[in-house]
């Protein structure tokens, strides 16, 4: 297999629970970490409980890696010391980790929660500013520039996906936008292990949904094509098109519902 030991990182959750059955192609081994349970380890895993926060749990689950998929930690808003310990903290951690462990590449899951304060009528790309839509999108922030730092002084190559919404299905209008489905995820990291050179690069993790945001081209050297489109899903939202709707704050910004979180609006 290409890989000897891959680490997965967020492995109970809900993203995790599927890349666990579906990246076991890539390695001899796939190390799965959380700080829940995930069950018993099956051939050709290991299973490590592991408080991302706890410094020298994270350097000892670093032993033997050669490529980390980073989906843990907290993944919607929360308060920002519990966002400081998992994202913030963790994710240092985990790149330190990588450092003195000598794994060359890490796909980070970042969100589209750096850029959430962008209008819905806004068209933008990896290059534009970061606008983070409050303390969860903020650590997403810092993981992107702490992995460019990584790269800039130590060559270590990371993807920062920005996941749209990777979930089995879109349960309501925005995801017809933001929809990144399952096979899309499985692909788009493919094209960030298997790319020989990704050096730091910034992507959108979407489908190929009928409306967009997001605009790809600089991430294009990955390859990435999506298979998957929310229209499928078109019958459920008829009336997707209809988008923003006036005084509705969460159809106004792309990071949706997660505006509803900050103090500017409670
Ligand atoms: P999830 O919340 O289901 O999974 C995250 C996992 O991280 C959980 O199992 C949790 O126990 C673990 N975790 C939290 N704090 C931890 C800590 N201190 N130490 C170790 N593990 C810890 O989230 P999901 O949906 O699976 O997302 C996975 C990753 O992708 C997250 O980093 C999330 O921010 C990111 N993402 C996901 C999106 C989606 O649409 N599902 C969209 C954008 C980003
Ligand atoms: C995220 O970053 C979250 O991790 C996920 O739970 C969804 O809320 C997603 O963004 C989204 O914007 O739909």
């Amino acid at each position: 297999k290409p890989f000897n030991r891959i680490l997965l990182t967020g492995a109970a959750g809900g993203l995790g629970k599927i890349l666990r059955e579906r990246i076991k192609p890539w390695a001899n081994i796939v190390r799965l970490s959380d700080i829940s349970d995930m069950g018993p380890a099956n051939e050709g895993e290991e299973v490590v409980l592991c408080d991302l926060a706890d410094k020298a749990a994270v350097h000892a689950l670093m032993d033997g890696v050669d490529a980390v998929l980073h989906f843990g930690g907290i993944s919607t808003e929360n308060n920002f010391e519990a966002i400081m310990l998992a994202n913030i903290q963790g994710t240092y951690n985990i790149y330190e980790a990588v450092h003195k462990a000598g794994v060359k590449r890490v796909v980070f899951a970042s969100s589209n929660h750096t850029v959430g304060y962008y209008k819905t009528t806004d068209y933008i790309d990896a290059d534009s500013p970061r606008r983070p839509d409050g303390m969860y999108g903020i650590s997403k922030c810092f993981g992107e520039d702490l992995s460019r730092f990584y790269y800039d002084r130590f060559g270590i190559e990371t993807v920062c996906l920005r996941i749209g919404s990777s979930f089995p299905e879109p349960i309501n209008k925005r995801m017809m936008v933001t929809y990144f489905s399952y096979d899309d995820l499985v692909e788009m990291l493919r094209c960030c292990l298997f790319t020989p050179r990704v050096g730091h690069t910034i992507a959108f993790g979407v489908s190929d949904n009928p409306a967009s945001w997001w605009d790809n081209r600089l991430a294009s050297h990955l390859g990435y094509q999506a298979k998957d489109s929310s229209s499928q899903f078109a019958h459920k939202f008829p009336d997707s098109a209809d988008y923003p709707e006036k005084d509705d704050v969460t159809t106004i910004f792309q990071g949706g519902g997660f505006l509803l979180t900050t103090p500017q609006y409670k």
